[in-house]
């Protein structure tokens, strides 16, 4: 077996990180317009790439290399700056962006949450508060019977495990709290908004929906592939309270219909019935091994290149993380984002020879062609991402993009990168071993 001739080739991006325009057409701020003194270099993310005004620009190159789909997230600060109160304005702008896309022959695969969340909606509790799921079904609502007689792919929310375990305990993401007691209460109600969204996109739509959500995926590469080193591996990746432990914790009232011993008393056979509402596909945003972090044994990371994140590159974390899930939970997977930051620069000649990420695509690659060719279904790879942009706390400085965004002159330069990704959509994966 191999790709499929209709596999989604694409890469993603998230309304906050590139579209800039933070306060323009009736927008309102998000809680990300307002991380002022947890952003490094005092950057913010109020004009980022620009996006909202160069979108035809950017489709443009998406076609120029020749994607089969777009990846990215509709900002709910553009579409409901107030409490039930809808901006035509930012519907406009995705109607548009859409059209651009359909246009070019790409396939818009729509988030629907990556984290941008409006400000009045975060002073009434966010995550925190029941509320949110109300709030957020209205603004789901408005988005899908706007946008949903092109688009067909919907995502709920992305990576879970950010917005609330980051955002809500730890404390480093937006809004930056520790309020370790709601933590339950938090992934409730992104539970049970997510099951509700699930049903009210099915029963909304103009055409049939494909609707899933993007995990962060928690992974754990075998240290063999003999029956006890697979369950082995499988077990850490879901069940470890270790890392985030998270995949199992998350993902099983989704896709299982069960609560992890941690939500045990939390959700009711009821919750569990909404949560789980069938869904088409599992997004999973795979980076790096959890290898090092649960068993250090065995696994030297200190002979591992690593990006300039300081995330190790284990190409063999991609293939794992598709067939764990998809042995977990039977559902066809989407590669909703991988990718790798670097400091990449424009050199003399014009071009930006990023040989790293020319190596990190075969590598990951090779071990997506392996769970095709395993008979895996694998709906898409998206790379994450088009073009640099704003990576939340770290600010400008880790570049991810297929493409080089200058942020002076908002120049762009297809990647050399960008070139080979390229040549594998054109060759629909025939040369990756
Ligand atoms: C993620 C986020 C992206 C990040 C990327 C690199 O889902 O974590 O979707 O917004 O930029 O993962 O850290």
């Amino acid at each position: 077996m191999s790709f499929s001739k209709d596999f989604l080739w694409g890469a993603a991006s998230a309304a906050a990180q590139i579209e800039g325009a933070w306060d323009e057409d009736g927008k309102c701020p998000s809680i990300w317009d307002v991380a002022g003194k947890h952003i490094k270099n005092g950057q913010d993310c109020h004009t980022a790439c620009d996006h909202y005004h160069r979108y035809k620009e950017d489709v443009a190159l998406m076609k120029e290399m020749g994607l089969k789909s777009y990846r990215f997230s509709i900002s709910w600060p553009r579409i409901m700056p107030e409490k039930g109160k809808v901006n035509p304005k930012g519907i406009e702008f995705y109607k548009s962006l859409v059209a651009e896309l359909k246009a070019a022959g790409i396939e818009p695969l729509v988030t629907l949450y990556h984290w941008d969340m409006p400000l009045w909606a975060d002073r009434e509790g966010g995550w925190k508060s029941t509320k949110i799921i109300e709030y957020y079904l209205e603004y789901v609502k408005v988005v899908v019977e706007a946008l949903s007689g092109d688009v067909r792919y919907w995502m709920t929310v992305n990576e879970p495990q950010v917005f609330i375990m980051s955002a809500y305990v730890i404390g480093n993401f937006a809004p930056f709290e520790h309020a370790v007691f709601s933590y339950k209460n938090c992934l409730r109600h992104m539970l049970l908004a997510h099951g509700k969204a699930v049903r009210l996109i099915r029963e909304t739509a103009k055409q049939k929906p494909i609707i899933g959500l993007a995990m962060a995926a928690t992974t754990y590469i075998p240290d063999s592939e003999d029956e006890v080193g697979l369950r082995d591996a499988a077990q850490k990746s879901f069940e470890s309270a270790v890392g985030e432990g998270s995949n199992g914790l998350y993902c099983d009232p989704i896709a299982l219909g069960k609560a992890s011993k941690m939500l045990r008393r939390k959700l009711s056979a009821e919750d569990l019935k909404t949560i789980s509402e069938p869904i088409d596909f599992i997004g999973v945003n795979v980076y790096q091994p959890s290898n090092g972090m649960i068993n250090k044994k065995g696994y030297d990371t200190s002979t591992l290149p690593k990006t300039m994140m300081g995330w190790v590159i284990d190409g063999r974390c991609l293939y794992w993380t598709i067939r764990q899930y998809y042995e977990r939970y039977h559902l066809p997977i989407m590669v909703t984002e991988n990718g790798m930051a670097n400091p990449d620069t424009v050199g003399a000649d014009g071009k930006v020879h990023d040989d790293i990420r020319v190596k990190f695509l075969d590598d990951f690659l090779s071990g997506l062609r392996r769970a095709v060719d395993e008979g895996i279904p694998v709906l898409g790879y998206q790379h994450w991402s088009i073009m640099d942009n704003f990576e939340w706390c770290e600010g400008y400085g880790p570049r991810f993009g297929l493409i080089h965004v200058d942020y002076k002159t908002q120049k762009r330069t297809i990647k050399d990168s960008g070139r080979h990704y390229a040549e594998i959509i054109r060759t629909n994966g025939e040369n990756l071993y």
